[in-house]
């Protein structure tokens, strides 16, 4: 265990999909940490935010945005290691990460509130745990509500679930055949996709059946970063390779997202282009984009937060020399990712203390 005078304090929800995301990497990491279920009260003092889950530091700092997270778990804690230095590894990662931040809420949000079972399901789960039906009806109205936001509807749902078919049967290959995504290795790639996979499908009945029943390897892997030992823990693969499973995975996530996180983007710069001169503060939404999914039309909110991730693969990218570019290209080519590296922003996000602003 990494010593610190006093744990980690980790305000999250098991039913939260962000919090999810990071509760393995506390594991991995064999850190002191206090899980508790998060008080909004608090995060709200914090970060002037509503969103979970929050860190606080043996130090009493506040993290909050879970990728900012990872990394500074990473910077702290650099060993065991969650992120690959190599370009190709470390680019895929990104992508997951894209992928799992700005569109598996999609597939979530459709399985937890999309069907009569779904819903009255998740909605006692949430009456359960907040122990009280009037508040607990209220977050699941927001949630449900959210659904429709995030384009998640009855029109996308037939959709949505032939995409997550499409997941679900390429990650039950990959992970036959190795136990994390990049190898015998956790690494942040994994701590996203737990996420959707925790954080909304393990918990839920409607999508925990449908693991049970198609994809127990998924299941295997679901198990294997809940509970990361460091005797548990290989190598990521030799010499940069991304398994071709594992490309497979990426092509299942990039022939799908990697459109809509374009389009959305898009309208984000629009309204970037221009903005009001005097913001007092961002708005979480900037207007509606429309986009498709496989054929069916996909309307969503635009979220200026979508910039903000791209720019980390895109900044993760550049940073790299032409030759390491290169090899990137070949690891990803025809996965449907390729569009999203080439995507040349006009504008750059930046956070003040939590707040995402235009720089
Ligand atoms: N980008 C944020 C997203 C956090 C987030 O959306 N958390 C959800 C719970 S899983 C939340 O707090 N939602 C409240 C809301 O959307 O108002 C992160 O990575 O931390």
């Amino acid at each position: 265990m990494s010593a610190t005078p006093a744990p980690y304090r980790f305000h999250a929800f098991d039913v939260s999909y962000f919090s999810a995301k990071v509760r393995p990497a506390l594991r991995y990491k064999q850190l002191w940490y206090e899980e508790l279920r998060a008080d909004l009260r608090e995060v709200q003092r914090r970060t002037k935010l509503g969103f979970i889950p929050i860190l606080v530091t043996p130090d009493d700092e506040t993290w909050q945005d879970t990728s900012e997270i990872l990394d500074r778990l990473e910077e702290r804690h650099p060993e065991p290691p969650l992120f690959p230095v190599t370009p190709a590894q470390r680019i895929a990662a990104h992508l997951v990460e894209l992928y799992t931040d700005e569109f598996a809420t999609l597939p979530a949000m459709h399985y937890r509130w999309g069907s009569e079972l779904g819903e009255a399901s998740a909605r006692a789960r949430f009456i359960a745990m907040i122990g009280s039906a009037e508040i607990g009806n209220a977050a699941a109205d927001r949630m449900a509500a959210a659904r429709i936001g995030l384009g998640a509807t009855d029109a996308t749902g037939p959709a949505i679930e032939a995409h997550t078919r499409d997941l679900l049967d390429a990650l039950g290959t990959h992970f036959q055949a190795h136990p994390y995504l990049l190898g015998e290795r956790m690494s942040f790639a994994d701590c996203a996709l737990m996420g959707p996979l925790y954080g909304h499908f393990f918990n839920d009945l409607v999508s925990r059946k449908l693991l049970l029943e198609t994809a127990v390897p998924v299941v295997g892997w679901i198990e294997r970063c809940s509970f990361p030992g460091p005797d548990a823990q290989g190598q990521w693969l030799a010499d940069d390779a991304l398994a071709g499973t594992f490309r497979e995975v990426l092509a299942a996530m990039g022939r799908d997202a990697a459109s809509v996180i374009l389009d959305s983007v898009r309208v984000v710069e629009a309204w970037a282009d221009t903005r009001p001169a005097e913001l007092d503060r961002l708005p979480r939404a900037v207007g509606a984009c429309d986009s498709s999914l496989r054929g069916t039309p996909l309307k969503k909110v635009a979220l200026p937060y979508s910039l903000w991730m791209l720019q980390r693969s895109l900044d993760a990218y550049g940073s790299l020399d032409g030759s390491e570019r290169s090899r990137v290209d070949a690891a990803i080519a025809g996965t449907g990712w390729e569009a999203v590296l080439a995507y040349e922003p006009r504008h750059r996000m930046a956070k003040r203390g939590f707040e995402l602003v235009f720089e």
